[in-house]
């Protein structure tokens, strides 16, 4: 039996090629793994794959750390990293996958399994097991804790206490072991140090995901005409980014128009795009796991008017003020809650500042009070991706910088985003350099082409 399902593996293995994410050499992953490791103050992790979407539209998404340590793209698994003093003196990584279901295959495809031939050599990792081992493990793990009285004091297990799914496996693990097993620590924010520096393999992901977000800007240029819905915008960023090989956008695209503008995370993308309007359009794909996140602002009929100009040019102000005051090791985002921190280091001050002392409302007062939201984040498998937002950015940070202004009375909102990284020369770097920025850059390019 076993003989002939490996046999039919073989034969549907080009498929699953086919569906597979581009990935960062394997030999990195297992880095970061043993990385992980020395994080550990010698005990063991503990990480669950995500669930998989059950009678749900939406298509399978991997766990963020789950991926991040292992590029493993199927649900049910479990990673067990043990530091070497929690085994031995041996750093051991063993990879626990569910047992084939035959049944559920027919709908959700042949999956790779403990027993099905080369599944170590596939998966990278140094053990594959079949996960109904996975409490012995633990019990092996975990005892070995109290036998030996190691470490004490020292939490020995960290896992992902935020999932829902890792919850209810902790649940079902301490019923079958009962007292064995201690209450666990919160792996995520051992992986974030790991997650916040990108390598080189990471960055050329996250630039694939930025050219294919562009190319959808590009088409959005000469979409947008008045008496288009949001909606058919909406529906062609779909369609562009996953013709330039995204998996789905990297969050649901925000495409308000006119008053829509002044709402930041406006989604229902429901209204007719009128003459004379703005439209904000928040969006961007995901590429084999790796996000971006671009937002412009367009002119519905192809023109700016001098108000909307003017708004314009000092949100782009603002950005590149940010960026000017860029220096790597020292510039960090301080958030809408530290704008009164007057430090020249604090991004989001200086573009607050750069927005306050440029233009005014219709009475007259400073604009600073319509930039409402944070000038950026960390950018990587999340669009939001985790970051000690205390740090500076280094060499191999990837955020955004987006300032926006948002006049409800006026109708008027304008955002510009563009996610950034610094390279290894502490240079700030544009994944959008070739997108129009200035409000005459993108006039020309709305121009229709003939
Ligand atoms: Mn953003």
């Amino acid at each position: 039996m076993r003989r002939t399902l490996a046999a039919l593996f073989v034969v549907f293995a080009s498929s699953l090629t086919a569906l597979a994410l581009e990935s960062v050499p394997t030999g990195e992953y297992h880095a970061r793994r043993v990385a992980l490791s020395a994080q550990l103050n010698g005990g063991a992790a503990l990480i669950f794959a995500a669930d998989e979407a059950a009678l749900d539209f939406d298509p399978y998404r991997q766990d963020e750390d789950f991926y991040y340590l292992t590029g493993w793209n199927e649900p049910g698994a479990a990673l067990v990293i043990e530091a070497p003093a929690a085994n031995n003196g041996k750093y051991r990584e063993i990879l626990f996958l569910p047992t084939r279901n035959l049944r559920l295959e027919k709908y959700t495809g042949i999956k790779l399994d403990a027993a099905t031939p080369g599944a170590t050599q596939r998966a990278g990792v140094d053990e594959v097991r079949p996960i109904t081992e996975l409490p012995a493990e633990l019990d092996r793990i975990t005892v070995g804790d109290s036998t030996h009285n190691l470490n004490p004091t020292a939490a020995r297990l960290y896992a992902a206490l935020d999932e829902p799914h890792t919850t209810a496996a902790l649940d079902m693990l301490s019923a079958s072991l009962g007292s064995h097993l201690p209450p666990a620590k919160d792996v995520r924010p051992l992986v974030m140090q790991l997650r916040m520096t990108k390598s080189p393999a990471e960055l050329a992901l996250l630039r694939k995901a930025g050219d294919a977000s562009i190319a959808t800007h590009r088409a959005l240029f000469q979409a947008i005409k008045p008496g288009l819905s949001e909606r058919s915008i909406s529906g062609l960023i779909d369609y562009k980014l996953k013709e330039n090989g995204c998996e789905r956008p990297s969050y649901a695209s925000i495409v308000g128009s006119g008053p829509n503008s002044t709402t930041l995370h406006y989604s229902a993308n429901s209204r007719t795009m009128q003459d004379g309007d703005l439209v904000v359009i928040d969006a961007a794909g995901e590429y084999s796991m790796y996000a971006s996140d671009i937002t412009r602002t367009y002119p519905v009929n192809g023109h700016f008017t001098p108000r909307q100009r003017e708004i314009y040019d000092i949100v782009l102000g603002a950005q590149n003020a940010a960026r000017k005051a860029f220096v790597a090791g020292k510039s960090y985002m301080g958030g809408t809650l530290m704008r009164e921190r007057n430090d020249p280091h604090n991004l989001d001050k200086v573009a607050f500042d750069y927005i306050n002392s440029h233009g005014k409302d219709l009475h007259g007062e400073p604009l600073g009070k319509y930039f409402i939201h944070g000038l950026g984040h960390s950018v990587g498998i999340g669009v939001h991706d985790p970051y000690d937002y205390s740090k500076p950015f280094l060499p191999g940070s990837v955020f955004t910088i987006e300032p926006g202004i948002y006049i409800p009375e006026e109708g008027i909102g304008v955002r510009i985003e563009d996610v950034v990284y610094v390279d290894a020369n502490g240079k700030l770097i544009d994944f959008q350099d070739s997108l129009p920025h200035t409000a005459d850059e993108v006039e020309t390019a709305m121009k229709p082409v003939h």
